[in-house]
């Protein structure tokens, strides 16, 4: 592979493109209307317009993106993540074009993308699973019959549902008839596919996923854990490696799980298995994304590999270059996403300019952008601005550098998630590692930055009053100076 097209946008175009650019592989971008300067558009050897703004007129449009891989000579299409990532008929399409899909096979994603077929995928490899039924019910007596068995709290689970669309709680029996009603018809106006099924409710649990990498050779490692409990409405907020939790032993069990998992589907490339840990640390497989995440810095970190790397590799066939006892945990990273929303406004987006755009740096902090000060932030795509991701020897030191670099990121034009993250890092609960996928719910109050904002305005008026004052005597000062100076003189 000589050159490749990324198809996206933002921060994971350009991450991508700096890797494929470190292996001596050009680039390709693809761009719509608004996106004609951005970063990732500059910084490709090629680029090729798309269409209008809105993603269902350019970065969703397979035959746009393949023609623009054809056109150019690109041998290899990256996805990223979102858009035409986990979508099977695109991996398809690409393959059937000549052209090499960096990612798995749409087999794997079909599979994976459809939580019954999933079930039913790993069914055979003793991985640990949620108590709860693997097929699809809409029969509300059989429900009940179930339910009972199971024991409430349940959660009722969209198949086709994704990032948490179409999950119902159900507390009691009396409650189960209508939110089954909702949850099917949920989803079928969100998915066209009105599948759901029963499983208990694991009511406080910790979001840990593991890193997979699978060559085309069938073997497959774990880079270890990531815990992403700290989220807001299905969100990630705060992401990080390892686990404050988990223990060698739970680790391995989870990562040999994992791997099962991967073989299951028959994966191919970089890709991540969701498990929930409940509060006795038991583990259940969830769901498996077949990309590259958000998040995958934080694994970078702590195994110092460079995971579009090896995505590129595994996708030209190449074997990979370490088994499991080759690869360990070093020290431990931290990822703060920073969203354009306002977080005292209900984390509405914040639209405007980046006026003033200063990046915190130093050792141990690494920030992944797609923005420059001065650009103004699309209304149409996803509201992230870049993510924070610190690196010390050990938690305590990936959380103190997180915090001073959040204080030395000036961002102005636009409100940011910063503030909360910082408030995260600053809590308790989470610097004693003792919380769960409630934390933000249990926790946070708009009432807390506006404090602290009240205080850093102050301070602000303070130190300004201060500088105004000394500066009247320092005006003072020469005149004195001057009239004795005179004096002297005479
Ligand atoms: C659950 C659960 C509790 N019990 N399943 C949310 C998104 C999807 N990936 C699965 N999700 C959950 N499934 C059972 N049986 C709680 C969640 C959940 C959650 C999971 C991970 C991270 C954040 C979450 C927030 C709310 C609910």
């Amino acid at each position: 592979m000589k050159k490749i097209l990324i198809a996206n946008r933002g921060e994971i175009a350009l991450r991508i493109m700096k890797t494929a650019q470190k292996m001596g592989i050009k680039t390709v971008a693809v761009y719509s209307d608004v996106d004609r300067n951005a970063p990732h558009v500059k910084f490709a050897d090629e680029a090729v317009l798309l269409g209008k703004a809105p993603s269902s007129e350019s970065y969703l449009v397979m035959d746009k993106i393949i023609e623009a891989a054809k056109e150019t000579g690109a041998q290899g299409i990256h996805p990223g993540y979102g858009f035409l990532s986990e979508n099977a008929e695109f991996a398809k399409m690409v393959t059937d074009n000549g052209i090499t899909f960096i990612g798995p096979k749409p087999h794997a994603i079909e599979v994976m993308g459809n939580k019954l077929a999933a079930k039913e995928a790993v069914k055979d490899y003793s991985i640990p699973m949620v108590p709860g039924i693997e097929e699809a019910i809409t029969d509300i007596e059989l429900a009940k019959k179930i339910a009972k068995k199971i024991g409430f709290p349940i959660l009722i689970k969209a198949s086709a549902g994704g990032g948490g669309k179409g999950m119902r709680v159900v507390e009691s029996i009396q409650d189960l008839p209508e939110q089954m009603e909702r949850a099917i018809s949920e989803a079928v106006a969100a998915f066209g596919d009105g599948s759901v099924f029963i499983e208990k409710y694991v009511t406080s649990p910790r979001h840990i996923e593991i890193q997979v990498l699978a060559d085309t050779f069938g073997n497959v490692v774990h880079l270890f854990e990531r815990e992403c409990s700290v989220q807001r409405r299905h969100q990630k907020v705060v992401e990080e490696a390892p686990s404050s939790v988990l223990t060698p032993e739970i680790r391995k069990a989870m990562g040999e799980a994992a791997i099962k998992v991967a073989k299951a589907c028959d994966y191919v490339g970089a890709g991540t298995v969701e498990f929930l840990l409940d509060a006795d640390k038991n583990f259940y497989f969830l769901e498996m994304n077949t990309r590259l995440q958000v998040e995958h810095p934080v694994t970078e970190l702590i195994t110092d590999l460079d995971l579009v790397e090896q995505q590129i590799k595994i996708a030209r066939g190449e074997l990979l270059e370490f088994t499991q006892d080759q690869l360990s945990i070093k020290g431990h990273a931290l990822e703060v996403r920073v969203y354009a929303e306002d977080p005292l406004d209900n984390f509405l987006p914040s639209i405007g300019t980046l006026s003033t755009y200063i990046k915190p740096e130093g050792s141990g902090v690494r920030v992944d952008d797609g923005f420059e000060q001065g650009m103004p932030i699309p209304i149409y795509y996803d509201p992230m601005l870049s993510k924070l991701i610190t690196y010390g020897k050990n938690r305590a030191e990936a959380i103190q550098l997180m915090i001073k670099a959040i204080d030395n990121y000036k961002i102005e034009g636009v409100s940011t998630t910063l503030p909360f993250g910082k408030f995260v890092c600053e809590h308790e609960a989470f610097q004693t590692g003792n919380f769960d996928t409630h934390f933000v719910k249990d926790y946070y109050n708009p009432e807390h930055l506006i404090k602290e904002f009240a205080m850093e305005k102050e301070i602000a008026a303070e130190v300004g009053l201060k500088l105004y004052l000394d500066n009247l005597k320092g005006v003072k000062v020469p005149r004195n100076a001057s009239s004795n100076w005179k004096k002297n003189r005479n």
